[in-house]
C-alpha cells in the first residue's frame, strides 16, 4: 500500500518550509531568499487525536504512539513554472506525486521578499492555480495528439470516452474552472491515473502574522470573503509562531497556549484536515500493557489490510479480529469486561474497518 501524502505548495517565501517544520519538527532549511528548498523534503506529522489520549489514560501503557501522515515540502512555484521557470517543471512533477495539495498563501507583511513585490493573497492563489492549470493543459494536449492519431485506425470505445472526457477537462481549464465541476465521479475514475494537478484535493492555508490572530488584516478579511465566495475552507496558521511552539517543551507550550487563549493549535487542525482530505480513518491497537497505538488507513479498508499495516506476519497469519469502538471501550473501562459484556465483536478478514475501532488481531 503506497503511503498517501500531502504536499505543501505555494509561491517562494510563503512560509512553506516553516509550516513544514512546524508540522514535522523536521530540519528543512528556512531562509528568506527564494528557492532555498531545492531537494524535496519529506517528513511525517503527528495526527493529534484526543481519543488516543483518553485510551492511554485508561490503559496507562509504557508507550503511546500516535498516527502520522506524510507531508512533503514541495518548494516554490512561480509564474511561468509550467514553461520551466524557476525549476518549474521539476516542482510540478513533484506535486504530481502527492495526493493532497496544501496550498499555502502568504498574508503576513514584513521585509521578507515577495516574488511579486507586494502582499496580495488572492492574486497569489490565482497565480498558482493558473500554473497548475497550464501544466495540465500541456499534458492534455500531448495526450490528445496521441489519441487523435488512433482515430485514423479503428478506435476502441474506451479511447473514445477518454478523448471526450479530456476535451471536457480541457475546456474547463481554458475557462479557469476546476474540472471536477464539469466531470462526473465515474469520469474522474477513468482519468484518475493521469494525475492532473487541477483535480487534486486542495487545502488552502493562509500564513498570517501573530498580530492577525487578534485583529485580522485587510488581506485576511478579503481572503476570507474570497474563500466563502469560491466555496473553500480556509485554515489560518501563523507559521512562524507554530514553528517556535514546536520547539517548546510540552508543558511550556501548554501554558503559552492557555495564556494566549488558544484552544487548539492551527497545525493540529491542519494535520487533521490533511488526513480527512486523504480519506484516512484511524484505528487503535493495544499491545498488552505495553503500547497503545493509533494507525491511519484508507477509508473502506478491510480488517486484513489493517492487520498488514500493523505487521506483515499478522496479515499473513490472520485468523480473526476482535473489534470494539473506542468510545464503548472507554465507557466500559476494560477490554476483558467489554468482551464479557458482549461489546467486543468478532470479525473476519473482510470486515470493513470503521473510524475509531480498537482492534485486537488474532493470528498464527
Ligand atoms: N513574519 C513572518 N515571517 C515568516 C512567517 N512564516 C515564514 N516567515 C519567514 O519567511 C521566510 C521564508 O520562509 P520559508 O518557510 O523558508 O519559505 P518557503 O515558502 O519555504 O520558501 P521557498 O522554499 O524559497 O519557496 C523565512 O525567513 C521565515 O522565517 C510568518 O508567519 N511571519
Ligand atoms: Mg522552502
Amino acid at each position: 500500500m503506497a503511503t498517501l501524502s500531502g504536499g505543501i505548495t505555494g509561491l517562494p517565501n510563503a512560509g512553506k518550509s516553516t509550516i513544514f517544520n512546524a508540522l514535522t519538527r523536521g530540519g528543512a532549511s528556512v531562509a528568506d531568499y527564494p528557492f532555498c528548498t531545492v531537494s524535496p523534503n519529506t517528513g511525517v506529522a503527528v495526527l493529534p487525536d484526543p481519543r488516543l489520549e483518553k485510551l492511554a489514560n485508561l490503559i496507562k501503557p509504557q508507550v503511546v504512539t500516535p498516527a502520522t501522515i506524510e507531508v512533503v515540502d514541495v518548494a516554490g512555484l512561480i509564474k511561468g513554472a509550467h514553461k520551466g521557470e524557476g525549476l518549474g517543471n521539476e516542482f510540478l512533477s513533484r506535486i504530481r506525486g502527492v495526493d493532497v495539495l496544501i496550498h499555502l498563501v502568504r498574508c503576513f507583511e514584513g521585509k521578507i521578499p515577495h516574488p511579486e513585490g507586494s502582499i496580495d493573497p488572492i492574486r497569489d492563489i490565482e497565480t498558482i492555480k493558473i500554473e497548475l492549470f497550464l501544466s495540465d493543459l500541456n499534458i492534455i494536449q500531448r495526450r490528445l495528439t496521441r489519441l487523435n492519431k488512433l482515430l485514423k485506425s479503428p478506435i476502441k470505445q474506451s479511447d473514445k470516452t477518454i478523448i471526450e472526457i479530456l476535451h471536457k477537462v480541457e475546456k474547463a481549464l481554458n475557462q479557469g474552472v476546476y474540472p471536477e465541476k464539469v466531470i462526473s465521479s465515474h469520469e474522474y475514475q477513468l482519468i484518475k491515473q493521469e494525475g492532473f494537478l487541477s483535480l487534486k484535493p486542495v487545502i488552502y492555508v493562509a500564513n498570517i502574522s501573530e498580530e492577525d490572530i487578534e485583529s485580522p488584516s485587510t488581506h485576511i478579511r478579503r481572503l476570507r470573503e474570497f474563500a466563502k465566495k469560491e466555496g473553500f475552507e480556509l485554515i489560518e496558521v501563523c507559521a512562524q509562531l507554530e514553528m517556535e511552539l514546536a520547539e517548546f517543551p510540552d508543558d511550556e507550550r501548554q501554558s503559552f497556549l492557555k495564556e494566549m487563549g488558544i484552544k487548539e493549535r492551527a497545525v493540529c487542525k491542519l494535520a487533521r484536515e490533511i488526513a480527512r482530505k486523504l480519506n484516512l480513518i484511524t484505528f487503535f491497537t493495544i499491545t498488552g500493557g505495553k503500547e497503545v497505538r493509533a494507525w491511519t488507513i484508507k477509508e473502506g479498508s478491510l480488517a486484513v489490510e489493517a492487520a498488514g499495516k500493523v505487521h506483515s506476519d499478522i496479515k499473513k497469519g490472520f485468523i480473526k479480529a476482535e473489534v470494539i469502538d473506542v468510545e464503548d471501550l472507554l465507557e466500559v473501562g476494560d477490554f476483558k469486561k467489554a468482551r464479557a459484556e458482549g461489546k467486543v465483536k468478532l470479525e473476519g478478514r473482510e470486515y470493513k474497518v470503521r473510524d475509531g475501532d480498537v482492534i485486537h488481531f488474532h493470528f498464527v
